[in-house]
């Protein structure tokens, strides 16, 4: 059962809501119906934050204080989250996509100078406004469907200037649209053209200029170990160096082929490790053992055509927490639907809709570090919710297109999906 505060330890103001008339998907642990679900619940959020939970309708004083939000016996949920996205950069790589489609591989292109350096090219280009403009326009799309909380990486400027303009562009997304956003340095993913042969040097110039001046910036750092990328060698000694200053540690990794990185920064403290396609099944118990969470990202899957999966069902036997997200990009991953990736984690990967729905709330939370604010309704925590006209939970990742959210809200406070600025 959820703890139910007493009234009197109730602080009641006028920034009180009660919620009434909800079916609530809490996704709490401690709530053993699938999906957390309670059913005649009555909800109380009060400095944005949820305050009370119970079986009964509120007494007197909460009602005269509280306004209320009355649901219609729609589905509340906590706010989706989306952990691992690409969504600041500058021009876009459908050309790329038409080569993929007539039998190019995403390695040759990167290989020819396109592929992530060709995004660098036109994020270097492209000035702080217009990338917030551009952003704007996909984080809106996230927030209309239910997303309250998300990570943005940079990774496309690989220099000093425009590895900062993307995690400032990234903390203005925040304050416009009124939500988290937890920016991540992703200095270390490709060897930008002025280091081109000296990736030793890249490494070196990252781990020593520019982690210490993104520390403000960011909350994270992230690497891409992979055989275009970077090795474990210099994977770890970037997320060392990370550690050493301060910020949280995560990784792309075991993508496109096995370099046995995954399980060397579990070992390290890495909260996620992110794509594991390749990630051997043995590993899986490590991931278990490190608490680390498998982020899978079936949109990069789904448009290189992947065919090696993750090892899902050890995952699952090893109780390793698996995060869904969006991993959206301009060349792997052009998704901007959080709702989208769930589903294909379903249908490409076989989680069940509860799984995927967990992977986007509170497993999601645990890959950023921040389950303590978010990512399931539990009382203590923050009112980041979303509404839902559905019949049934599933409904949320089951059909592509269209969209059941009705609202959403940031601690309490409803958000806009339309950028005002
Ligand atoms: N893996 C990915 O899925 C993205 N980055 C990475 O390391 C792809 C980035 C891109 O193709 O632009
Ligand atoms: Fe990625």
């Amino acid at each position: 059962m959820i703890a139910v505060p007493m009234p009197h330890q109730l602080i009641l103001d006028s920034t009180e809501q009660i919620w009434a008339d909800f079916r609530i998907a809490t996704l709490a642990r401690n709530v053993s119906q699938p999906y957390g679900l309670l059913i005649g619940y009555w909800m109380g959020t009060s400095g944005g934050k949820i305050a009370w939970l119970e079986p009964q309708p509120p007494r007197l004083p909460k009602v005269e204080r509280a306004s209320w939000i009355w649901g219609k016996q729609q589905l509340l949920t906590p706010g989706l989250i989306d952990c691992h996205t690409h969504c600041v950069y500058g021009g876009n790589r459908a050309d790329e996509w038409e080569r993929r489609l007539s039998g190019e591989s995403y390695q040759t292109i990167a290989a020819s100078g396109g592929g992530i350096l060709s995004t660098v090219r036109a994020t270097r280009l492209a000035s702080e406004e217009a990338l917030v403009a551009s952003a704007a326009l996909r984080v809106g799309s996230f927030l209309a469907e239910g997303v309250t909380t998300m990570e943005i990486k940079s990774g496309y400027g690989l220099n000093m200037e425009s590895e900062l303009k993307m995690l400032r562009v990234a903390r203005r997304l925040a304050v416009d649209f009124g939500i988290d956003v937890e920016p991540t340095l992703l200095a270390a993913h490709a060897v930008p053209p002025e280091y081109h042969g000296r990736s030793d040097d890249y490494v070196q110039w990252v781990c020593r200029d520019m982690i210490p001046a993104a520390k403000e910036h960011c909350t994270a750092v992230d690497v891409f170990c992979e055989s275009i990328a970077f090795t474990v060698a210099q994977s770890t000694q970037v997320l060392q160096t990370a550690l050493d200053c301060g910020l949280k540690i995560k990784t792309h990794a075991e993508q496109l082929s096995h370099q046995g990185f995954a399980t060397v920064a579990a070992k390290m403290g890495a909260l996620s490790v992110d794509h594991i396609e390749f990630l051997p099944e043995v590993d899986c118990q490590i991931l278990a053992r490190c608490g680390t969470v498998a982020t899978l990202l079936p949109g990069a899957f789904y448009y290189l055509r992947e065919t090696q999966k993750p090892p899902v069902k050890r995952l699952l036997a090893e109780a390793v927490p698996i995060a869904v997200s969006t991993d959206c990009n301009p060349g792997s991953s052009p998704i901007l639907s959080l709702r989208a990736a769930a589903n294909l984690a379903c249908v490409l990967f076989g989680l069940t809709p509860e799984q995927a729905i967990m992977a986007i709330t509170r497993n999601a939370a645990d890959a950023l570090g921040i389950a303590q604010r978010c990512g399931t309704i539990e009382v203590g925590k923050d009112a980041d919710l979303a509404i839902w006209d559905v019949s049934s939970p599933a409904e949320i990742c089951y059909a592509l297109g269209g969209n059941p959210c009705v609202a959403s809200f940031k601690r309490a406070k409803r958000i806009r999906t339309q950028f005002l600025n």
